[in-house]
């Protein structure tokens, strides 16, 4: 069986792909290697397709140097060991496939499906995830699968199901064009998302009037320079801040009678609660000035079209559910959605986070934005997969958080990992290392040799990548686009969609697994999608490469290019009465405040030319140049008090663990508030393992843990005397410490 769709005859041009970064989903146009110098590497060259609709040509400084990653230190072989403290052996897929295989019945056997578990990601093409739910979730009888989009979009996910009925970001890009308000809370869109927030840029230095920016963050970052209006607000304090605004808006008369009436439920209760909300208490509770939160809402309430653009400063919150129908409640009580520019828009992390809620992939969903605690839709899934009444169990899943917990009690025979880095990534890592310890089998599809996941792994499995392997994602406004095979794939690398189909049909499912190509997948996933919110049954492979990328809903008969750019244009929403809920919540502030023993918030983030645990930008020498290191971001006022100074070391202290880094004072962040990047993990010269000083604590309706926030403290590391540097040579702890 041949695992790629045939390679895009060059001859034709250059392949036309979703750049495979962010969520923004940029289209690339890749070009093969022209004959290299002797001794130099072929590479791929990126570059903007302006025949994209959703990038029209842009891209930023990964996307153009993502040709440079595809080939360096890639996995070409399955590897083996027993134990984690043995080297890895190359084994042969066969031998790999009877391990698996063996482990999945002997787990089965003693602990039942509930044994299993499997932890993907918004990096998984659409195929891999819809085949990986599939096997779990169906032919295994597990819902424990998983994916860190658990870390990432679940909240907006939650909100979007509370608020609307639906999972569903109801904008498009196109409303940056249109808005003349643009909210920008918890996002840092100029490093994170950078394409589109150059495509505002553009407009606003056109016309400076004719769009207002504000931006809501506890730091100073590229996209509050851009800002007309910057609120740095204490963090884990957006609701009270959206609360307060909701209050100047009844004030202010900025509530849209007719709309509430119409189409929505819940307003009293609103009503009464922003009442609470005043000026004063929310200037107080946020540590902002009352006439920043005023100017806000006059300019909410004049503004033709207001849009919200939000990511993981909102959503990675103990809160990040109730902050999201915070911000979904001020546009429907102003009418502010449904229409060009306006609307509430969850800006998508990964670039296939979104595909992924489309084919299930979250320990409660079922593919087509279904519920695995409904009935109906397992029955439907039961039908289509051709399995047994009951195959898929009724009960929600292990959410990835809940499988660490699992493995604390012995319960998993087998954790799966597949394209995330969760040794880097989760919360809590010392307590994560110590429950993966305890699992008698650890699977890893990856890319890339040696990342901090394989470090725990029994089982490593070389997987394809995106360029190597045919599939599509589906960018932030809801447009998917085909991404073709265009280069050999190194080794013996397979694509995850055909590691687990394979299984599959090893485990008796031959009928259910039995695919040829993954247009052959693609077709039968989107065929599930018919009638739902998320409808693709219009797509094939074949018409996104003969039309190119679409918007969905796009049911079949759709003309390409009429997908719909907007949801609930029609102000009718997918609940029982058809209305959209208001939900009223009070804000409950962070999971674990600053108190006297650990003074300050740790807030984590991004840098603009890193990917996350760095697998592939950490090879880009032209990424690597900007930020050769990661910096403790500290206040002024807060580096005098613990004594630190500019450029040396300081060790960073939570209840969890303790980190160095090198301190950059700057009045940037503000006081009480500390920064560390998220990349570098134990793997990496520089490692900083931020995640060691995370807790686990969650929002109790997404289970998104709060990896934006947690109470540390701060030491200076004494820097060594001259007398001890200049015997630095013979010192053995220096020595080795100068190594690393
Ligand atoms: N360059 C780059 N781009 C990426 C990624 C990457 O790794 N590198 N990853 C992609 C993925 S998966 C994701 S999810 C997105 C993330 O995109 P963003 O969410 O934009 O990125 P972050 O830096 O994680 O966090 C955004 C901001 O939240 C602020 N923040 C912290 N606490 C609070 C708070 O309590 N309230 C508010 N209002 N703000 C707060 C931080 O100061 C930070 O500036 O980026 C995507 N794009
Ligand atoms: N404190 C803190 N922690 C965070 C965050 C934060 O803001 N603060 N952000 C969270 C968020 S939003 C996210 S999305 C996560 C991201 O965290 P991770 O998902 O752990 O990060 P990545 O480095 O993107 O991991 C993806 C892995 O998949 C591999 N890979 C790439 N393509 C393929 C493929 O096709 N198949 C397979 N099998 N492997 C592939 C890559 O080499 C890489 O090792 O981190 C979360 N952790
Ligand atoms: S903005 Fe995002 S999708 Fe676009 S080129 Fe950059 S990383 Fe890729
Ligand atoms: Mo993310």
């Amino acid at each position: 069986m041949s695992h790629t769709s045939t390679p895009l005859p060059h001859a034709d041009g250059p392949a036309r792909a979703q750049c495979p970064y962010c969520g923004v989903g940029c289209g690339l146009e890749m070009k093969p290697p022209t004959a290299a110098a002797a001794g130099s590497e072929a590479l791929w060259t990126a570059r903007g397709d302006r025949h994209h609709p959703s990038s029209l040509g842009q891209v930023c400084v990964k996307g153009a140097t993502v040709g440079e990653t595809l080939d360096r230190n890639r996995l070409t072989t399955p590897l083996y060991r027993q134990r984690t403290d043995q080297p890895f052996a190359p084994i042969s897929w066969d031998l790999a496939f009877d391990l698996l295989e063996a482990q999945v019945r002997r787990t089965v056997a003693e602990q039942g499906p509930a044994g299993l578990a499997m932890y993907g990601s918004g990096q998984f093409q659409t195929e891999d995830y819809y085949v990986a739910n599939k096997l779990i979730k169906g032919a295994l009888g597990s819902n424990n699968f998983d994916a860190n989009s658990r870390l990432c979009m679940s909240s907006a996910v939650s909100g979007y199901v509370r608020s609307f009925g639906s999972d569903g970001p109801p904008c498009c890009y196109d409303d940056l064009d249109q808005a003349d308000t643009v909210l920008l809370i918890g996002t840092n869109t100029a490093e994170c998302h950078p394409v589109l927030f150059q495509r505002l840029l553009k407009r606003k230095r056109k016309q400076k009037q004719a769009v207002q920016i504000v931006v809501v963050d506890p730091r100073a970052t590229a996209t509050s320079d851009a800002a007309d209006l910057h609120l740095a607000i204490r963090p884990g304090t957006d609701l009270a801040l959206l609360h307060g605004l909701g209050h100047l808006l009844l004030e202010r008369g900025g509530v849209d009678r007719a709309y509430v009436q119409a189409s929505t439920e819940g307003f009293d209760a609103l009503k009464e609660l922003w009442a609470g909300w005043t000026p004063e208490r929310v200037s107080r509770f946020c540590g902002i000035k009352q006439q920043q939160l005023r100017q806000l809402a006059a300019r909410w309430a004049e503004s033709r079209a207001v849009l919200s653009l939000w990511s993981m400063g909102v959503n990675q919150s103990v809160e990040g559910t109730a902050t999201v129908a915070g911000i979904i409640n001020l546009h429907l009580v102003s009418g502010q959605i449904g229409r060009p520019g306006a609307g509430p828009f969850s800006l998508t992390g990964q670039p296939n986070a979104m595909g992924g809620r489309e084919a299930g992939g979250l320990a409660r969903l079922l593919p087509g934005y279904r519920n695995v605690t409904d009935a109906g839709h397992r029955a439907e899934l039961e039908h289509h997969w051709g399995l047994a009444p009951g195959a898929i169990a009724p009960e929600s899943g292990l959410t990835v958080w809940e499988q660490i917990e699992a493995m604390e009690r012995d319960e998993l025979g087998l954790w799966w990992v597949a394209a995330t880095n969760p040794l880097v990534s989760l919360p809590w890592l010392d307590r994560v290392r110590a429950a993966v310890a305890r699992c008698p089998m650890v699977v890893l599809n990856e890319a890339y040799a040696g990342t901090e996941t394989a470090a725990v792994a029994h089982l490593v499995l070389p997987a394809m990548q995106w360029s190597e392997k045919a599939g599509v994602m589906t960018n932030s406004e809801r447009r998917v686009t085909y991404c073709p095979a265009f280069r050999a794939a190194p080794g013996e690398a397979r694509p995850d969609w055909a590691i687990f189909a394979e299984l599959g049909r090893r485990l008796g499912f031959e009928e259910q697994f039995r695919y040829g190509s993954s247009a052959e997948v693609f077709a039968e996933f989107v065929a599930i999608t018919a009638g739902r919110v998320c409808d693709l049954s219009g797509l094939s492979h074949g018409l996104l490469q003969e039309h190119g990328p679409q918007q969905w809903p796009f049911p079949p008969g759709t003309a390409p290019g009429e997908g719909a750019p907007r949801l609930y244009t029609s102000g009718r929403f997918p609940t029982a009465s058809g209305r959209a809920r208001l939900i009223s919540e009070q804000p409950m502030g962070l999971g674990e405040p600053p108190d006297r023993d650990y003074p300050l918030v740790l807030t984590v983030g991004r840098y603009l030319e890193q990917w996350h645990t760095m697998t592939r930008t950490a090879h880009v020498e032209r990424l690597m140049r900007p930020h050769p290191e990661p910096l403790l971001e500290v206040n002024p006022a807060d580096a005098q008090e613990h004594g630190l100074i500019d450029g040396a070391r300081a060790e960073v202290i939570s209840r969890r663990g303790a980190v160095t880094a090198t301190v950059q004072i700057t009045d940037r962040i503000r006081q009480g508030t500390v920064f560390l990047p998220m990349h570098w993990g134990a793997a990496q010269e520089q490692a900083c393992e931020a995640n060691r000083l995370m807790h686990e604590l969650a929002c109790p309706i997404s289970q998104q843990p709060e990896l934006k926030a947690a109470a540390v403290t701060l030491k200076p590391i004494a820097a060594p005397s001259m007398r001890t540097l200049s015997h630095a040579g013979d010192h053995p702890v220096l020595r080795s410490e100068s190594k690393s």
